[in-house]
């Protein structure tokens, strides 16, 4: 993997010029990803990169927050300022960086068992006092870290290892979360997808507010029934051209329906 080797060069200096020219490379830390091979995490960090760039976001303007999960070690992987927090925490320290250092772009990265489940409580508080933040929901279905326990977004029925007998609760709704406590941008993309997330991540940090983009993105080690690339590419769809992403009562209904569109889902300020 190319993209991944340790740089020869380090550049210490932050120049606006070699961020345009040298796209990704520039936000390589110098620390090598410990994701499993083919985890969905490394489309997310590669769109996501992509999305800074393109904005010309210089690694020291920018603040990744994370909590406790696989993808908690994201700011190890990505130059910037970062802090590795606690479960759920990521979203009150991304607050308290923002209000101390209004300039810099803040990024909270969240994991369905860690901002869903075991910190679940500052998801709401958060989207209800709209911080300018970017809140990015790494959803691979499952607690990977501690090796493939059911999470609050896996299925109910599904076989895991703490649920030998099958998940006995329905799976949690994080559009319609965010949309119910009022997060002004919500969007949905799927790891395989990344131009669409980088589009998405680009919009969402331009976004003034809080803004929720739920990813959803295979644990290839410990899931091997639901999130799959094949499942989810089968399953996904981007919104339609003609939908209306400033119509909260449709945000709604994509919320509430079957279907696993991507896309941008709602908009207030569009
Ligand atoms: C209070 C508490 N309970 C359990 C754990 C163990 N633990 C660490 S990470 C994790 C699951 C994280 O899952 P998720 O947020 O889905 O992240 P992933 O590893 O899948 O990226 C758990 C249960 C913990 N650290 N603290
Ligand atoms: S355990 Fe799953 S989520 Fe964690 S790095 Fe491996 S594939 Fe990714």
């Amino acid at each position: 993997m190319d993209h991944y080797v340790k740089p020869e060069v380090y550049y210490p200096d932050d120049d606006i010029e070699k961020v345009k020219e040298q796209g990704v490379l520039k936000y390589r830390s110098e620390r090598l990803p410990t994701w499993c091979p083919g985890c969905g995490y490394f489309g997310i960090e590669t769109a996501l990169t992509n999305a800074l760039s393109s904005l010309a976001i210089q690694p020291k303007d920018l603040i990744m927050v994370s909590g406790i999960g696989c993808m908690g070690r994201y700011p190890f992987f990505v130059r910037g300022y970062g802090m590795h927090t606690l479960h759920g925490r990521a979203l009150p320290v991304a607050s308290g960086a923002k209000l101390a250092r209004p300039e810099l772009t803040v990024l909270a990265l969240i994991g369905d068992g860690d901002g869903l489940g075991i910190g679940a409580g500052h998801l709401p508080h958060t989207i209800k006092r709209n911080p300018d933040i970017t809140c990015v929901l790494f959803d691979n279905a499952i607690y990977g870290l501690t090796k493939g326990q059911t999470s609050p977004m896996t299925p109910q029925h599904q076989v895991t290892r703490s649920h030998p007998l099958g998940n006995p609760d329905p799976k949690m709704n994080p559009i319609l979360l965010a949309l119910s406590y009022g997060a002004g941008y919500v969007a949905r993309g799927f790891a395989g997808m990344p131009d669409q997330m980088q589009v998405l991540f680009e919009q969402g940090i331009r976004h003034k507010g809080f803004s929720f983009i739920h990813i959803m993105s295979p644990c290839v080690t410990f899931d091997k029934v639901n999130y799959l690339y094949d499942n989810l590419r089968s399953w996904v769809r981007p919104l339609p051209p003609s939908y209306d992403s400033t119509n909260l009562d449709k945000a709604f209904d994509i919320a509430r329906g079957e279907e696993l569109f991507t896309g941008l889902i709602y908009n207030k300020t569009a």
